[in-house]
């Protein structure tokens, strides 16, 4: 049975703790970050995206004025380092060159945020820029800044680095989320001239091509989607299907360019690209490799074209690697790409804590991944894996004031290595302003302002209840409106109520039945109960007034990790509900890694102010071993220890209180 999100405009999220975050994503980041856009953050990475945008403006303006643009730079390397804005070339490209992919971002979280709520000041900068983004639109309707500064004629010839087609993909999710949030057709109309531009080069019976960075597979599905025009599915699922094929696409533009540089060429199997995800056809794919933010995006875009066409061996190799991605080589908080070399996927079950890569982005793509698998059929495993990445990594990967973003999220930091160990320069103690390479704040904000389509799922005859977040919202049953209300507070139990608060229809609700919760009571008069892969569906007659309450009990759990991975051996971490923990400096002083917990303690659950926020921390008995003027060896004996109360707070939570120590599995 599968089945699409509500529409962002009928969902309001009323949750005491999401709400913030969503208008903290309004109030605070979409400003900041459209600051950013513009380099006028002070002591912060310049972005260059409208920098760039107005000089491309320029160059297709003069382009369109029958003139002609002499580009001054050449399409080399993936970073063009810029000076300070202010000295910046007016005419020159800076940055990186998928830097255009900012900005959509941006839009698109702005877009999402305007479903919510109207706000004239961001619907104006929203304008602004995709009037920016109109003007640097060439004359054929191709769009790539880069390009457009670096030498028209070489577009298309870099794809496997160059990310043209993951710039585009991110235009059109832009695109379609502003046409939803306001109607207005502009962005789309520009995406769909480009989306048009590119399908008359690639498809079937063209040039073959398939995107290095993916995301316009899924795009376009839902370009496909949203439009119901099929040229937009046929070109998804032609990348899809040219992915991993001989000869590799990849290997033919490598050679192109070697030819040209009077190197000798190399075999066009297509074998050497796996970091790529474009080593084998999609459909026999059975392990995640390689970057693992474009391997969640590759996944996203396989289970909507599974979905979209009814393929079932797609789906086959969907489950494959969602197997292989979550259940061998996902962190305990749901952040996957293990090693920083690449910012990749590891060998499964190498899932090393202080050296974790663990991208905001990668975990924001297996969010985008499980949602589609549950779209398709529904199964908790999906929304487990979901909730845990958006619980603990991707809410990690932004302060709590909404200031400041972690890219990599690491589960041990001691601050002290981070400074001086090189083995350790991608691991940040604190989080960022900005980043040069700037891709996970605004995914970040994209995500967050979108959570109403992760948490309620619909199909003709059924809701579904994935995440359990406050709000009120509208749906259909079986063609009949009803208006709702979900209150709940994961923050602090598993209560759950649903209120009918207008209409009457049949048909079923489907709730999820967390992989946390340990056991659960149901208040349901009224309505068949039948449980499914892990969901209860109460079925019956819906009418105003009424109302269900479940009860999913939410104990404190000790976790071990798999005896197989190597790292989490001999040491437990702490999870309640959806929220993983961790050990602080801040509470529990330093030399964390001389804590030793005990399994069998009682936890109490407090609420503890942290930054700007009461969140609800652990207290538990544990014991400090002494390590007072020991030898570097010394023979074995029973260590000295001393009594303690350990602080856990949520993961999510850490590094807001100044730099410090950190760990999430603690010894014992
Ligand atoms: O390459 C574009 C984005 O930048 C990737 O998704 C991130 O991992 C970062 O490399
Ligand atoms: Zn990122």
């Amino acid at each position: 049975m599968t089945s699409k999100p509500l529409p962002l405009c009928r969902i309001q999220i009323t949750d005491a703790f999401w709400k913030r975050e969503q208008e903290l994503i309004r109030s605070a980041v979409l400003p900041y970050q459209w600051e950013a856009l513009n380099d006028r953050v002070e002591g912060a990475a310049p972005s260059w995206w409208m920098h760039n945008m107005r000089a491309a403006a320029r160059a297709v303006a003069a382009k369109k004025a029958g003139g002609q643009y002499i580009p001054r730079q050449k399409p080399r390397g993936m970073v063009i380092e810029g000076p300070d804005p202010a000295q910046a070339d007016p005419d020159l490209f800076y940055g990186w060159v998928f830097q255009d992919s900012d900005g959509y971002k941006w839009i698109e979280a702005a877009a999402y945020q305007l479903a919510l709520a109207p706000d004239d000041a961001l619907q104006s900068q929203v304008q602004q820029a995709i009037d920016a983004i109109g003007a640097a639109q060439e004359a054929d309707s191709y769009l790539n800044t880069f390009y457009t500064l670096t030498g028209i004629e070489n577009r298309f010839t870099n794809l496997k680095d160059h990310h043209e087609l993951y710039c585009f993909g991110h235009l059109v999710e832009a695109a379609v989320a502003w046409k939803e949030a306001t109607g207005r057709q502009d962005l789309l109309d520009i995406a769909r001239r480009f989306a048009a531009c590119i399908g008359r080069r690639f498809g079937p019976g063209k040039e073959r091509a398939c995107p290095g960075h993916e995301i316009a597979e899924m795009a376009l599905m839902r370009l496909y989607e949203a439009t119901g025009e099929p040229e937009w599915r046929t070109l998804a699922n032609f990348f899809l299907d040219v992915r991993g094929t001989a000869p590799s696409t990849f290997a033919l533009e490598e050679n192109a360019r070697r030819r040209k540089d009077g190197l000798p060429e190399l075999p066009v199997t297509a074998d050497r690209y796996a970091y790529y995800q474009a080593h084998m056809p999609v459909r026999q794919m059975t392990e995640a490799t390689g970057h693992a933010v474009r391997q969640m995006y590759l996944c996203s875009g396989m289970a909507d074209a599974a979905r979209l066409n009814n393929d079932p061996e797609m789906r086959e190799a969907c489950l494959r690697l969602w197997h292989s991605a979550v259940d061998e080589k996902m962190y305990v908080t749901g952040g996957v790409g293990g090693t920083h070399v690449g910012e990749a996927f590891s060998r499964p079950y190498d899932l090393p804590g202080d050296t974790a890569y663990s991208e905001t982005c990668a975990a924001i793509g297996l969010v985008f991944f499980a949602r589609r698998m549950l779209q398709m059929a529904p199964d908790s495993r999906y929304t487990d894996a979901m909730e845990r990445a958006l619980y603990n990594t991707v809410l990690a990967g932004m302060a709590l004031d909404g200031k400041s973003f972690f890219y990599v999220n690491p589960l041990e930091v001691d601050p002290a290595a981070c400074h001086s160990d090189d083995r350790l320069r991608h691991v940040q103690p604190q989080r960022q302003k900005w980043f040069g390479c700037a891709c996970c704040p605004p995914n970040i904000s994209r995500l967050l302002s979108s959570l109403g389509a992760y948490a309620f799922t619909r199909s003709d005859g059924t809701l579904f209840v994935h995440l359990y977040v406050s709000s009120r919202f509208e749906t259909e049953l079986n063609g009949r409106r009803l208006q709702l209300r979900l209150q709940a507070d994961l923050m602090r139990d598993g209560k759950i109520t649903l209120s009918v608060m207008e209409g009457a229809a049949e048909g079923a609700i489907a709730f999820r039945i967390p992989g946390w919760a340990d056991g659960m009571t149901v208040h349901a008069p009224r309505k068949e109960q039948r449980r499914e892969k892990g969901y209860l569906y109460l079925t019956g007659a819906w009418t105003q007034g009424e109302k269900i309450t479940l009860d999913f009990a939410m104990p404190v759990r000790v976790l071990t990790g798999n005896p197989l991975i190597r790292e989490t051996a001999g040491q437990i971490c702490y999870a309640r509900g959806p929220l993983i923990y961790c050990a602080e400096e801040a509470d529990n002083g330093k030399l964390l890694h001389l804590l030793r917990a005990i399994p069998q303690a009682d936890a109490e659950v407090e609420t503890q102010a942290i930054g700007p926020v009461s969140l609800p921390v652990l207290r538990v008995a544990a014991k400090r071993i002494l390590a007072k003027d020991a030898p570097l060896y010394a023979d074995w004996k029973a260590p000295e220890t001393a009594d303690v109360t350990l602080t856990l707070i949520p993961y999510f939570a850490w590094a807001n209180r100044g730099e410090g120590e950190m760990r999430v599995w603690m010894h014992c």
